[in-house]
Order: C-alpha cells, then structure tokens, then sequence
C-alpha cells in the first residue's frame, strides 16, 4: 500500500515539508481553483509536480499519484443540453493529467452537495474535536431554516415535533453556523458553496430526477469518458455520496455494494473503479466493508481510512472516531486491502493501493492553528501513524 497524503495546494496550512515529515509519500490533489467547466491546463498541471517533487537531494521525495477529483459539472449530473461540452472538459483533463503520469482520478456523482455534515467542531472527551453528521441538527435545517417544499413528507411527526423545540431553542448564531456547515460545504468540495436561498434554487433544478434517471446521467458520461479512460490506461475512483443516503430529496447512487455491483455490470471496463472511502461506506450498518473488499478488489483504484461511529438511538447520526476506534473493523479492512495487493500480478496495469488518513481530528496544536475542517496536521498524523502500524504488523506476521 502506498501511504499518500491530501494537500490542497500552496495555501494548505499543512505544508509539503509538514507532508514529508509524516512519511506519506504520495500526494493527493488537485487544481482545485479551476471551475468546473474548464480544461485543466497542462502547464497548469506540470507546474504543480514540480512543487511538490523537486526538494533537494537530502529530503525524501513526494510524489503527486493521485487526482481528487477532477469536478463533474452539474449540467452532466442533471443531464442537461449542453452536457456533453463538458463531458469533453472532463476527458481533456484526463488527457492531460495522463501526459503528465497522473493516472488515478478520483470523482464523485453526488448532486448539488459534496461530503456533508453539520458539525464541524464535536468536542470529543479528550478534548478534540471531530466532525459530525447530527440527524436532528439535519432535519431542523432541512424543515426550519431552509423551509423546503414537500419536506415533511419525508420526517414522522414525532421528527417534526423535536426539530421544531429544537431550531427554538438554537440562538441566531447557532442556526447560521449550521446553515453554514451544510451549505458551504467541506474543504475539497466538488461542488458550489451556496447561499440558503440559492442552495433551494440549486435543488429545485433535480425536481423530477430520480434514482433512475440519475444513473442514466451517470452511464452516459461514463460511457463517453470509460473508453478513452482506457486508451491512457487512467483508473477512474468514483467516491460514494457521503454520508451514503438521499438527502434533501436528491437522489443518492452510489451508497451500497449493491449500487457499485449495477455500475460495474453495466460498464465492465477495468478502467472503472472505486475509492473504497471506508468511512463513508462505513456509516450505514448494512455495508459489510471486508466482504467490499473481497467483492470489488481489482476495482478498488485508492482507499480512503477512516473510522465513523455510529450514534446508538439514530445510526444516521454519527461522528468520526479515531481511526481504529470506529464501527468498522478497521484491522480486517487493511488485511483484505493487503491480500487484494498480494493478488495483483506484476506488469497487469494494477498497481499497489494508494491509501490516506481520512478526516482527523482537531487536537494538540491544531486546535491553535487554522485548519481546514478534518485535515489537521496531528490528527491526520495520529491515523496515519495508527493505520501503519496495523499494516506493519500484518506484513510482518504474514496473515
Ligand atoms: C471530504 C471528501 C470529499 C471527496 C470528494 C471526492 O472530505 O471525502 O470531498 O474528496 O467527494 O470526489
């Protein structure tokens, strides 16, 4: 497995030489100023590898492997007129990450929001803090603050009930905040950061937009951008909707080994793969992520770990616990990643799995530091560090 970091480009407050000193030797990134109906340029592209992998002789080097994500562009999403102008976008980025030997391209279908979760600071018991996805603090945004048509169709009574006392109780401060954290989104956003007001003009767009309809939208432009995915020998990782179920109404297609198993069947190409985000898969009780692992193998292009628990009265409520301390049985996780690798044959095109320490916490002196929500410097740090350990001992004693 190959440890690799995510770095948000010169800005980050996590540095290349803070990267370097974790041990990571990948790097995960992407131009991540550049709107989604634009062409990465190449001398955009050149300019980033050199930053990142010219140090000198005496620093140990970094390498930038993985792309996450180059944006899909709503209009391809919603299957709009126009949208094969940007499928062409998509695909001539592609092209020019592959002329400069990045070839694992991570990228998402989610509709109008990216990864999302109300809490951006839960304070843990040992004083950390962690984000987190709250179903109340959920509903109270969906029913009270952003108001939208037909929702209480979707909450019992009881739900509306608790989210009303709820959203009375909360000060101004606190419903901007969490209105904020929705629709602002999280750092590396694939997708606009909006206002309550166009956030509800953004959603009304999907009126109509099923499931169906959505996994058309997705087949068409994976059936455009597979074949020359191919021809660059590129490995496409489409990350799951985070967390993994509809929300506001959108529809929601990539959240279960079912849904992978109907994109894989209907697009076999090998060039179709996954990034195993155990996190995300792992926040719904019903994802069995070793049998994942031993299902998808071949196809998982990058893997992102982390731990979510799970909240006992409302498993759709979670927070992301340290990195072995989750619901998922991180332990079996990496032995099945460790077998996949072991599977691969030398010279087939597959290569070793690049891995990152998803989400960490806040703590130590990344409390004291701006940091962008769940990529501190030491809380990553602490998962990285844990997560090789468990490799270390698995090779080591060969199971
Ligand atoms: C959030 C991330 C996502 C992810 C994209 C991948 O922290 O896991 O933003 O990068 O959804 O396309």
């Amino acid at each position: 497995m190959r440890e690799a970091w995510r770095w948000f480009g010169p800005d980050d407050p996590v540095s290349l030489e803070d990267i370097r000193q974790t041990g990571a030797a990948d790097v995960v990134t992407a131009l991540y100023h550049i709107p989604a109906h634009d062409v990465w340029p190449v001398d955009e592209i050149k300019a980033l590898p050199s930053l990142i992998e010219e140090v000198p002789d005496t620093r140990s080097a970094l390498k930038w492997s993985v792309v996450e994500s180059i944006p899909v562009h709503e209009y391809i999403k919603l299957g709009k007129p126009g949208r094969d102008r940007h499928i062409s976008a998509f695909i001539d980025s592609m092209k020019n990450l592959a002329a400069c030997n990045i070839r694992t391209i991570c990228y998402n279908f989610m509709p109008v929001i990216d990864a999302t979760r109300t809490n951006l600071a839960y304070e843990r018991p040992s004083g950390a803090t962690a984000l987190r996805f709250d179903q109340d603090q959920y509903t109270v945004f969906d029913l009270f603050i952003l108001d939208r048509e037909g929702a209480r169709k979707d909450y019992s009574y009881k739900e509306i009930d608790a989210a009303r006392a709820a959203f009375r109780q909360m000060t101004e401060a606190e419903k901007t905040t969490l209105a904020r954290n929705i629709t602002e989104g999280m750092p590396g956003k694939m997708t606009a950061a909006y206002g309550v007001e166009e956030f509800r003009q953004a959603l009304a767009q999907y009126k109509g937009i099923n499931k169906a309809a959505l996994r058309k939208n997705l087949y068409h432009f994976l059936g455009q951008v597979l074949p020359e995915a191919e021809k660059l020998n590129v490995k496409l990782a489409i990350h799951p909707d985070d967390p993994p179920r509809d929300l506001f109404g959108l529809p929601r297609i990539i959240c279960t080994a079912d849904d992978l198993e109907t994109l894989f069947a209907e697009l076999p190409s090998a060039s179709n793969g996954v990034t195993l985000c155990v996190g995300t898969f792992g926040s719904r009780p019903d994802n069995d992520l070793p049998a994942m692992v031993k299902q998808f193998g071949p196809r998982i292009h990058f893997a992102h770990l982390r731990g979510v628990k799970r909240d006992l009265d409302d498993p759709r409520s979670f927070y992301e616990a340290s990195h072995l301390e989750g619901d998922v049985d991180m332990i079996s996780i990496i032995r099945c990643l460790l077998h996949e690798e072991s599977m691969r044959k030398p010279g087939s095109g597959a290569m070793d799995i690049p891995i990152r320490p998803d989400h960490g916490h806040q703590m130590m002196d990344d409390l004291d530091r701006k940091v962008n929500p769940g990529y501190s410097c030491i809380g990553r740090l602490r998962g990285l560090a844990e997560i090789r350990g468990v490799i270390r001992t698995l090779e080591k004693l060969g199971v």
